[in-house]
């Protein structure tokens, strides 16, 4: 059996699979805030962080760990593991002093994780992927390298108030003797890797893509940038490796207190995301995955390190090899759930009067569909911006103005990604909106692609299974297409009599954002 396990914003899961019999055997997670009300975290983060700060406890993930260990084991005989790797809320970022090796080479399994742990800290709190702290350090870095251009061609992303290089930077300019004793820097994914392994792991090309240091091409850290960020950065940090590295064997703390086998392996660990494309069963070109959260998110297996010259999308290591993009739609549910609410309906209706009944007016209306700030593309909308009919604009027919917002959504999304040149085969839709049968065909007629659903529940624990099962020698296509089938009857394909309507709705689109930021 193989372990999968994601520490995610507001919960650790692990996920165990058995290839030899095609199945998940055990799913579980352990919620932050419900299970561990103590961190005073109840969605994972500490409330009311100052000027954009969002922080979580590191010790918060440790006690997870125990917790989850502990439950897990009584469900399932664990020494039947045979690897162990997973994946990590992307971003975030963890600081420790010299001490922190030798305290994982000697856990005592008598004592929990955080007690022995802790001490280590140079940093009480991470900053996690929600802060937005850093614009000064975002300037600066990319004034050191002499321009946005060049932080995106080395890193993949411009400079991102959320990555973890200007977050280093905050914490070195705002404590810099707690920065001198800080030996080891890890992100959320190396951190727990580590843990498991008995010693520190190597950060991966899929995560360490997250931190504007990377150079994607030569998948090393870049001189230029670990300069610019703070001093003496790269001793703090282990070489990057490919994620499917074997570490060794898990720690005796994990042995002795759980019952893992002994020689149970442990893998590298990657991002919450770059696990999601293994999970979703997207690690070749052609295929897409669009989930529809609280955010929208869209990302792509790609060949090659190709960097978005708009500066919108990140590009991140691909576990199965190669790269992904990733670009991310601030607006996505709340401005769905905003509209339905000012309509009064619910979701059924949504879909069935807001879309099925305008079906002949499809992409005859506009709308920048921007309830707040969007990231892409980056401004502070104060609302959406309309253009089409007068029923349309006024209102009187609040079915044209829900298609309307939908088909802006995806617009969006079509014309932000087009820099990838990469033609999408397939969509596979995840995440709360995926299951309205409406906006899934809304999706598959703008980008004419078949939309398939998976059953999954938690693609990144999934992912990590089977990126454990890779490391252990499976074949990763034999393994998705085992576990990563679209659900019976989810499958939509895409009406052909739409693609020169929402062809030209793109043009139309475009031009009136293009006018209005
Ligand atoms: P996250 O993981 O970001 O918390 P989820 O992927 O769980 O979010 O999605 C939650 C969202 O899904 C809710 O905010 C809700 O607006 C949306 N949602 C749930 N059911 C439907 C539906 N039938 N149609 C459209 N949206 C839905
Ligand atoms: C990606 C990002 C989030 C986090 C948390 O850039 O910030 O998706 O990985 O899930």
């Amino acid at each position: 059996m193989f372990l999968g396990l994601d520490s995610s914003t507001q919960s650790l899961t692990a996920v165990l699979i058995d290839p030899a019999m095609g199945e998940i055997m055990v799913q579980l997670s352990v919620n932050f805030g419900a299970d561990l009300p103590q961190y005073l975290s109840p969605s994972g983060f500490i409330p009311g962080g100052e000027k954009g700060e969002v922080h979580a406890n590191p010790m918060m993930w440790l006690d997870a760990l125990d917790l989850l260990f502990g439950r897990l084991s009584h469900l399932t005989d664990l020494s039947k593991v045979k690897l162990i790797a997973g994946s990590g809320q992307q971003h975030g970022s963890v600081y420790l002093d010299g001490s922190f090796d030798a305290r994982i080479a000697a856990l005592d399994p008598g004592q929990s994780l955080v007690s022995q742990i802790s001490p280590a800290l140079t940093r009480a709190t991470s900053p996690i992927w929600m802060d937005t702290s850093t614009g000064a350090e975002c300037a600066e870095i990319t004034a050191a390298l002499g321009g946005s251009g060049e932080v995106c061609h080395r890193s993949g992303s411009i400079a991102i108030e959320r990555f973890s290089g200007p977050q280093i930077r905050r914490f070195y300019k705002s404590d810099p003797a707690a920065y001198a004793r800080t030996a080891r820097i890890h992100l959320v994914s190396s951190f727990i890797a580590s843990i498991l392994a008995g010693k520190s792991v190597p950060i991966d090309f899929g995560d360490g893509a997250g931190m504007n240091l990377l150079n994607l091409s030569r998948q090393i850290w870049d001189t230029e940038l670990l300069v610019a960020t703070a001093p003496e950065l790269c001793a703090k940090l282990l070489p990057p490796a490919l994620t499917t590295t074997i570490e060794g064997s898990v720690s005796a703390y994990f042995v002795e207190k759980y019952g893992f086998s002994s020689e149970c392996q442990t893998a590298l660990f990657t991002g919450d995301n770059p696990a999601s494309l293994v999970g979703m069963g997207a690690t070749t070109p052609g295929n897409v995955v669009i989930s529809l959260g609280t955010s929208d998110t869209f990302f792509a297996a790609m060949p090659g390190p190709k960097t978005d010259p708009r500066g919108y999308g990140h590009v991140f290591g691909n576990p199965a090899g190669g790269y992904m993009s990733l670009i991310c739609f601030r607006n996505g549910s709340l401005a769905r759930e905003a509209l339905r609410d000012k309509l009064g309906l619910d979701w059924a209706a949504f879909d069935r009067e807001g879309l099925a009944s305008t079906l002949g007016q499809a992409g005859e209306n506009l709308m920048l569909p921007f309830f707040g700030a969007e990231i892409t593309p980056r401004h502070d909308f104060t609302g959406p911006v309309m253009k089409g009919s007068p029923e349309f604009e006024s209102g009187s027919n609040p079915a044209l103005q829900a298609r309307a917002l939908l088909e802006g959504q995806f617009l969006n999304m079509r014309l932000h990604s087009e820099w990838m040149e990469v033609k999408t085969e397939r969509i596979r839709l995840t995440g709360g909106a995926s299951k309205n049968d409406g906006i899934a065909q809304l999706v598959a007629d703008i980008f004419q692609a078949p939309i398939e659903r998976l059953d999954v529940s938690n693609s990144a624990a999934l992912g990590a299974a089977l990126i454990a099962a890779t490391a252990g020698g499976h074949d990763l296509p034999a393994l998705q297409e085992v576990f990563c089938k679209a659900a019976p009857g989810s499958t939509l394909l895409p009406d052909p009599a739409l693609a020169a309507a929402y062809q030209k709705a793109l043009g139309g689109f475009k031009s009136l954002l293009a006018a209005s930021v």
